[in-house]
C-alpha cells in the first residue's frame, strides 16, 4: 500500500541575524551560501526506516518571532531554537521562543541550537548557560557552524532519528 511521501515540518526559529538562513542552507545544500530568498524550503532524504528506506521531505521554515511570525510554527513536527553564540541576547529570546513553543498545540520535538560555533572564540554563551536552558524545557542542545560544517553532522544525525523515533511512535499509538 502506497500511502503517499512523508512530509514533516521543520521550523527553524530565532531572533534577527542569528543564523537561520545559514543553517537552512547548510541542512539543504551542505554549504551556508543561501541561494534564494524562498521561505520555505523541501530537503528530500531517506530515513532508516524499520522496513527498509523511508523516503521524507522536510520542509524548512525560517521564522523570526521578534516579526510575530510565530503562527507559522502551528504544525511543525520540529522546532529548532537558534541562538549565536556570540550574541547573549539571542539567548534570552530563545528562552521565549521555547516558551511558546511549549504552549502551543502538541508535543513537538525540540531542540537548541548554538551556532557560529567557528567563532568560539568570541563566544559570549556558555555551554552551562545552554545547558540550564536546555535541561528547563526536558531538551538537548548542540553546538554547530553553518558556515564551516563543524558540529552539524552530529546534531543533523540525531534529529533524524528523533523525527524517526517520533514516526514509529506515533504509529503505534494510532494502531
Ligand atoms: N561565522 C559564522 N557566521 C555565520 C554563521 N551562520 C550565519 N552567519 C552569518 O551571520 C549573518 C546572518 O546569517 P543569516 O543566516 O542570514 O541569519 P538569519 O537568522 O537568517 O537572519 P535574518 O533572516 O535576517 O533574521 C550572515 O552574515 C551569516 O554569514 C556561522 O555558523 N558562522
Ligand atoms: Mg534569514
Amino acid at each position: 500500500m502506497d500511502r503517499g511521501k512523508l512530509a514533516w515540518k521543520i521550523s527553524v526559529v530565532g531572533s534577527g541575524g542569528v543564523g537561520k538562513s545559514s543553517l537552512i542552507s547548510r541542512i539543504i545544500y551542505n554549504t551556508d551560501k543561501a541561494s534564494s530568498l524562498k521561505s520555505l524550503h523541501k530537503k528530500s532524504i531517506k530515513l532508516e526506516g524499520k522496513n527498509g528506506p523511508l523516503p521524507v521531505d522536510l520542509m524548512l521554515l525560517e521564522i523570526d518571532p521578534a516579526r510575530n511570525e510565530e503562527k507559522l510554527m502551528a504544525g511543525s513536527n520540529a522546532v529548532l531554537v537558534v541562538v549565536d553564540i556570540t550574541n547573549p541576547g539571542t539567548l534570552k529570546d530563545a528562552e521565549r521562543y521555547l516558551g511558546l513553543v511549549e504552549n502551543s498545540d502538541s508535543s513537538k520535538i525540540t531542540k537548541l541550537l548554538a551556532t557560529k560555533l567557528d567563532r568560539k572564540y568570541e563566544a559570549k554563551i556558555w555551554d552551562d548557560e545552554l545547558g540550564l536552558l536546555a535541561k528547563k524545557y526536558g531538551i538537548e542542545f548542540f553546538k554547530l557552524s553553518s558556515k564551516t560544517g563543524e558540529g552539524f553532522d552530529a546534531f543533523f544525525d540525531h534529529l533524524k532519528l528523533s523525527l524517526l523515533d517520533r514516526y514509529y511512535a506515533g504509529r503505534k499509538e494510532s494502531a
